[in-house]
């Protein structure tokens, strides 16, 4: 009935789980379209939602056919678990480890004595690491959302608006396309604000030479879109120019990298490499992430990650140089991973823009 609550009973069944019990809103939405509160049992190939009154008929509505559990004060959610594994013979109940309060585990261990709670071990946070043809599709469209409001964007922005005008504008503009909602919080950093990878726009007013730095997306039906570029406003120092050519540079070298196979490692080393040659220190993050329901997903692009790239696989790009002082630069695309290399879902253009 639900695909994907398919697929994870498989590995549930490979990796001996019996019962899951999933309390992280975006896996209950990945796995049956459900967005409501509550927690979702998978047990015997199953999806069962404990939920309260809310959201019922909405669970109905959004994931048709799935089984529901009604919870109130007599029947306590934690109970209504108890009582499926009791039936079922259930002696294990994989939680979702790094999403579960001390005090939710200390709440549910009481509740289901004779059950162990084990790790879920990220079993579905492996499913959703390779997007499917739709999820995609919802991406790409996150993602055409935030190009067309850039390149309004460009038409009104100008020196002598605060960071948090153009923020405003971006945002609002992004809404007005069809966003559902800001991917997460715009950052406008301009001048040496720039140095700051996740500044908070403030009333600092742009000036002719500096430059501007906007990390954004848009969101539809759940999925974010994550972009980066950075502009300049007037004739910019020697400094700042190199600084940008240096990213853009350590950018398109580490896009041109990219192909099915290759480790997360090995295109950061590309970006970092380059990078470090001039400004040592300078690009003190990762050089992408996963995108997805989530803004921060699996694979990474980082020192670490040993992880071949998989056709399906959505990761930013985003090199970025820092110098406290001077100011900041970043470029950043979200690119799908293809049989042949990638496809770029971002197309706002990358030389540099001088308003
Ligand atoms: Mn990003």
């Amino acid at each position: 009935m639900f695909p994907r609550v398919e697929k994870l009973a498989a590995m549930m069944r490979e990796a001996g789980m019996t019962h899951m019990l999933v309390t992280k809103p975006k896996n209950m939405r990945y796995l049956t379209g459900y967005t409501g509160e509550g927690s979702m049992l998978i047990h015997n190939g199953q999806a069962t939602l404990l939920t309260d009154f809310r959201y019922v008929e909405m669970a109905g509505i959004q994931a048709p056919g799935i089984d529901v559990v009604k919870c109130d004060s007599t029947h306590p959610l934690n109970g209504e678990v108890k009582a499926i594994l009791a039936a079922e013979d259930g002696h294990a109940l994989a939680i979702e480890e790094d999403r579960v309060t001390v005090a939710e585990h200390k709440k549910l261990a009481e509740a289901l004595t004779g059950v162990a709670l084990v790790p879920a071990n990220g079993l579905i946070e492996k499913l959703r690491i390779v997007k499917d043809a739709d999820e995609i599709a919802c991406i790409r469209k996150a993602c055409a959302i935030s190009c067309q409001a850039f390149e309004k964007l460009l038409g009104v922005m100008k020196a002598g608006m605060t960071e948090r005008e153009v923020q405003l504008e971006l945002d609002y503009t992004m809404l007005r396309l069809g966003s559902e909602d800001m991917a997460f919080d715009t950052i406008a950093a301009a001048g040496t604000n720039g140095s700051l990878p996740h500044a908070v726009p403030s009333d600092h007013v742009i000036a002719e030479g500096e430059m501007l730095t906007l990390d954004f997306g848009a969101q539809y039906a759940g999925y974010k879109a994550d972009m980066t570029r950075t502009v300049a406003f007037g004739r910019i120092s020697d400094q700042l120019s190199d600084i940008y050519h240096t990213v853009l540079d350590a950018q398109l070298a580490s896009l041109a990298a990219i192909a099915p196979g290759k480790q997360g490692r090995d295109i950061d080393k590309v970006a970092r490499d380059l990078i470090d040659k001039k400004y040592p220190g300078a690009f003190g993050h990762s050089l992408g992430h996963g995108v997805g329901l989530d803004i921060h997903e699996q694979p990474g692009l980082n020192t670490r990650e040993e992880r071949a790239l998989t056709p399906g696989h959505i990761v930013t790009v985003e090199p970025g140089v820092y110098i406290p002082g001077v100011g900041g630069c970043r470029i950043e695309d979200t690119v799908v991973i293809t049989d042949t290399g990638y496809d770029n879902l971002i197309t706002a253009p990358k030389q540099l823009i001088t308003l």
